[in-house]
């Protein structure tokens, strides 16, 4: 691959994330075992082959004793991962507190949480302390493994301050950094009391990624109001370098979705639950259970549709599948949000539901990697509601596993896929609950000819524009962005 001659044989890439993409977790006979982690970061990096890489990050679990850190470490290193140890307080006040309570909110366009004005002698405080003690430790594993020649990516917003705490120790190491949530416009940007020092250490980076241009742009935005630099789209003056600056929209591997579907086991799957679900329409939607997946906008804009649809009962027959993955739930905002979906989903069950069947199937639960498979494919539509979304790959997956079926994905516009499967998907504003309803009509009622158009459309890109392009791009143009030359000399 392109990736593999620019690196050579020896290069590798490190790629540093909170989460590995294995897990360690306590076994009550093996003492550990290391099942792999599931979300967006790992699947799309799952596509990147032939090519030397090593992880760094946090293993899933708090590991006090320093025996169980070195068997630890061992297994995972065979697994080409290196753990960084952050014991549980630090945890809580980086990554359950900075992290998902503050700088996700914020980059999702939900605000600052009130405590943050509250609390600020003691609380938030430490919660900046521990994020930037946290990516020290983060800067300081990759530093023990880094040999020369090998570049590094640095994934997100609970590492922003590890390009700049990675070029203290070594100026000549290649460094990228790629936000996978949006980067919210300068003017919401701005009430974060960090906002300066954070965007600082970001332009260490010798890249700076994002998956939409609108994010790239509210980047350069925040770096021109708040920081008084100089640059556009093209690049930012800081640090007498030019710090380049640009959208890399993420992809999936397609192959491994329809590969998939041949299978025996998703075959199985697939028969079983359109017996399941015989004679009946099924939406399906897929999310972690977090405030900016639109849950209850989505719960609404079904009640809405049900109840306009009264009278076609019968005829319809529809079902709203919904796998609700659980996520952050040490977090007391989305128990909140946990017991407020749970509570619209019974009054909707409830109010429409008949002694056969009620209209919402909701789970708390992952599924298996076959029964998702299986579950994209035979559905008739899929509903994405989120508020804010920097990309979501589940609407890819949808598309891949399509072919046969040819559903309809109706899709807000306010997440980053909305750019790229825009012409091949009911575009809807989750806000409006009416406008909602009507596109679930529309989509159910969709002329067969009008679906597969749709579909072709969508089917090109996501099988075309690959996870491994995605990555290969962002890292070959990171080889290269680096040491740019001064602009001006310095007199
Ligand atoms: C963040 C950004 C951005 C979900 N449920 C199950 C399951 N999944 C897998 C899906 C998909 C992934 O998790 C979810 O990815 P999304 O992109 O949809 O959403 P986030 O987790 O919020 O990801 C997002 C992404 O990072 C990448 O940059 O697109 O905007 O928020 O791959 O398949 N997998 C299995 N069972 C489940 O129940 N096996």
């Amino acid at each position: 691959s392109r990736l593999s001659a620019l690196l050579g044989p020896n290069g590798r890439v490190l790629i540093v994330a909170n989460r590995l993409p294995v897990t360690a977790k306590r076994h009550p006979v093996k003492k550990w075992e290391y099942p792999s982690s599931s979300g967006g970061l790992v699947s799309a990096l799952q596509g990147i082959k032939d090519v030397q890489m090593m992880w760094v990050g946090w293993p899933g679990v708090s590991v006090p004793n320093e025996t169980d850190q070195t068997v630890i470490t061992e297994e995972l290193f065979k697994r080409r991962c290196v753990p960084v140890f952050l014991d549980e307080e630090l945890m809580d006040q980086y990554y359950s507190g900075y992290c998902n309570k503050i700088l996700w909110p914020l980059f999702h366009y939900l605000g600052l949480p009130q405590e943050y004005k509250i609390n600020k002698a003691k609380g938030i405080k430490s919660q900046f302390e521990a994020y930037t003690q946290a990516n020290q430790m983060f800067a300081e594993t990759v530093c023990k493994i880094y040999k020369e020649g090998d570049i590094i990516w640095c994934h997100d917003y609970h590492l922003m301050c590890l390009p700049k705490l990675l070029k203290q120790y070594n100026i000549n190491m290649k460094v990228g950094w790629f936000l996978h949530t949006p980067f919210p416009s300068s003017e919401m940007y701005r009430a974060l009391p960090n906002r300066a020092e954070l965007l600082e250490a970001v332009l260490k980076a010798d890249l700076v990624g994002f998956h939409a241009y609108d994010y790239a742009r509210h980047f350069v935005s925040a770096c021109i109001s708040l920081l008084g630099l100089e640059g556009d789209l093209d690049g930012i003056q800081f640090d007498r370098r030019i710090v380049k600056v640009d959208a890399f929209p993420i992809g999936i591997d397609a192959q491994r979705f329809t590969k998939a579907l041949e299978g025996p086991k998703v075959k199985e799957k697939i028969t079983e639950f359109k017996k399941l679900f015989a004679g009946r329409k099924v939406i399906l939607g897929v999310d972690r259970l977090d405030m900016i997946k639109g849950f209850l906008q989505k719960l609404l804009a079904f009640e809405k549709f049900l109840e306009k649809n009264e009278e076609l009962d019968s005829g319809y027959k529809v079902v709203l599948l919904q796998i609700a993955v659980p996520t952050r739930s040490d977090v007391p905002e989305y128990r909140k949000l946990a017991s407020q979906v749970h509570e619209l989903v019974a009054r909707v069950n409830g109010r429409f539901g008949t002694l056969k069947a009620t209209p919402i199937l909701h789970l708390d639960q992952t599924v298996d990697f076959d029964s998702l498979c299986a579950l994209y494919a035979i559905t008739d539509v899929a509903l994405i509601t989120s508020l804010r979304d920097g990309m979501n790959l589940v609407s890819y997956e949808y598309v891949a596993c399509q072919e046969s079926n040819k559903g309809v994905l109706i899709l807000s516009e306010f997440a980053g896929a909305a750019q790229s499967l825009g012409a091949g998907s009911i575009i809807v504003n989750p806000w409006d609950i009416a406008e909602v309803a009507d596109a679930i009509k529309r989509a159910l009622d969709m002329p067969t000819e009008d679906r597969e158009k749709h579909h072709r459309h969508n089917y090109e890109l996501v099988s075309r524009h690959t996870a491994q392009d995605w990555a290969e791009n962002y890292v070959c143009d990171l080889y290269n962005a680096t040491s740019k030359a001064p602009l001006r000399a310095i007199h």
